[in-house]
């Protein structure tokens, strides 16, 4: 597993907080916003049990940035693949409390199959997205994050 932790909030933790449990802190808020690339090939609902069990779920991407914090991540960790995020066709739903998706940043030509037979989303590594078949067997992106305090409900 290749760890990334958003920088940015970290450094900035760091910077307006010079006690003795900054170090603490800054942690906290890394754990918070964190976002892993899982590089053991899953089906889709594979990745999602395993996010949910050691994170909270697959990443959510529903804004730019959302989607900076994933490419950062992603190029961090060289990441040249594609690999599921958390969301998935009924009509797109987010993995996370089955929030139908509000943003979406499709590949070229994606989604390019109409039923369900591509009914979970990838993302390569310039950030775009895919549909994919769910039982294909892909890298993973897990994500704890601050937005994502609830109870799961099962898809
Ligand atoms: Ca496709």
């Amino acid at each position: 597993e290749k760890h990334f932790c958003a920088l940015s909030l970290c450094l900035e933790q760091l910077n307006t907080v010079d006690f003795p449990a900054a170090g603490i802190l800054s942690k906290a808020s890394c754990d918070l916003d964190r976002i892993v690339l899982i590089e053991e090939q899953k089906t889709w609902r594979e990745a999602q049990s395993y996010c949910r069990e050691k994170y909270t779920d697959l990443v959510t991407v529903q804004s730019d940035e959302d989607r900076a914090k994933l490419k950062e991540a992603a190029d961090a960790v060289s990441f040249t693949s594609v690999a599921w995020i958390g969301f998935y066709r009924d009509v797109w739903h987010l993995s996370y409390q089955n929030t139908p998706i509000s943003y979406e940043k499709w590949d070229l030509s994606q989604p390019d199959i109409p039923d369900t037979n591509e009914a979970c989303g990838v993302v390569n590594n310039k950030g775009l997205w895919s549909d994919k078949d769910c039982t294909a067997l892909d890298f993973f992106f897990c994500q704890t994050g601050k937005k994502l305090y609830s109870t799961h409900r099962p898809l």
